[in-house]
């Protein structure tokens, strides 16, 4: 594999993927139980790798799921079928599931090397083997592997950053949407409960305007950190944008919806906000609520009853909750 670069990929070429590809020595175990082809491949595999020996698949299999291993290498000599099984395990195991795996082959085993490479093995060598050919296959699967885990983990970020406010760590809009969707079906479905709180803090230009922008942003996350103390774990925070944040609340009437909302203004009004420098600022918010009134309900209409309230919150004087 050539690419060293992640450019040719669309990856920002931060050198961060080339760090991934050079990172450190494989660490490579072998399952052998054959005592003198064992010391003899791992000294071959030893070279430029750390790499470790078993002698059955159960010590193996413990191995695998205690640390890390880029690479396993199974003779298939092994007792009756457990090479084959020991492939199997490790492919089923979460945490093994991406271990490439290269098996080494009695010539005439063509059925169990078919069943392997059908269950996933990534790469094979016939016996006697070569110590090139071996170090070559195993310098591959290695590159392979770091290739696939670095996709793998940019991936992983992309998607919680495309769901994530980054300032608060809160859910952001886009993902607020599509679960409030579904969170009023299921309310309509079930005949359960649905509330919203719209928060928006008071006066928040004047934060930026005598403290600074960084201040503001300071601002920002305790509130989120406020907001967040103030739901339960199905409860969904989410800032929307600017100083304005929405927590979701299944099974939560007006009541109920109002009592948060109450409890929550209170907790910000109650102390006054950290910011830079051991200063701190007093921060009021104004809130309001919202609940589904019926199956012709729509998260759009449910959203606008809950904006409306703020707006009369705002007009009737601020750092207070309407619904
Ligand atoms: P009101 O009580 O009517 O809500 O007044 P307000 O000043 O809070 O509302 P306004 O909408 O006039 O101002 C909101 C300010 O929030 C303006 C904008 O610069 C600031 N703001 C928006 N996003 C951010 C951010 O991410 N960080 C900081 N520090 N400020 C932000
Ligand atoms: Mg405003
Ligand atoms: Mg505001
Ligand atoms: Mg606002």
């Amino acid at each position: 594999m050539r690419a060293s670069t992640g450019r040719d990929m669309g990856i920002p070429d931060d050198g961060s993927y080339a760090r991934a590809l050079s990172a450190r020595s494989g660490r490579v175990l072998l399952v052998d139980d054959n005592e003198r082809s064992a010391a003899r491949l791992l000294e071959f595999l030893s070279k430029g790798n750390d790499a470790f020996a078993e002698r059955d698949m159960h010590a193996a299999l413990t191995k695998l799921t205690e640390s890390n291993f880029d690479l396993l290498v199974v003779s298939l000599s092994l007792d009756a079928a457990d090479g084959l099984r020991l492939c199997s395990q490790v492919r089923s195991l979460e945490r093994t599931r991406h271990l490439p795996i290269i098996m080494l082959v009695e010539p005439g085993d063509e059925a169990r090397l078919l069943r392997g490479l059908d269950m996933g093995v990534n790469d094979y060598l016939m016996r006697p083997i070569d110590r090139h050919e071996l170090l070559a296959r195993v310098k591959t699967q290695i590159k392979r592997k770091r290739h696939s885990d670095f996709l793998r983990h940019r991936l992983a970020e992309s998607v919680e950053l495309s769901v994530t406010d980054s300032l608060t760590g809160l859910h952001n809009r886009r993902y607020m949407e599509g679960h409030l969707r579904t969170l009023v079906s299921e309310a309509i479905r079930t005949g359960r409960s649905l509330s919203m709180l719209v928060a928006d803090i008071d006066h928040f230009k004047d934060v930026n305007d005598t403290h600074g922008h960084d201040a503001g942003d300071a601002v920002l996350k305790e509130f989120s950190v406020r907001l967040k103390r103030n739901t339960r774990g199905v409860d969904l925070a989410c800032r929307l944008g600017g100083e304005e944040f929405v927590i979701i609340m299944p099974d939560t009437d007006l009541d109920r919806a109002y009592q948060i909302g109450e409890r929550l203004r209170a907790c910000v009004a109650a102390d006054e906000f950290t910011i830079d420098g051991g200063q701190s600022v007093r921060v009021t918010a104004s809130v309001g609520i919202a609940t589904l009134e019926s199956p012709q309900d729509t998260p759009e209409s449910m959203f606008k009853r809950a904006d409306n309230a703020l707006y009369k919150a705002k007009r009737r004087g601020r750092n207070r909750v309407v619904s």
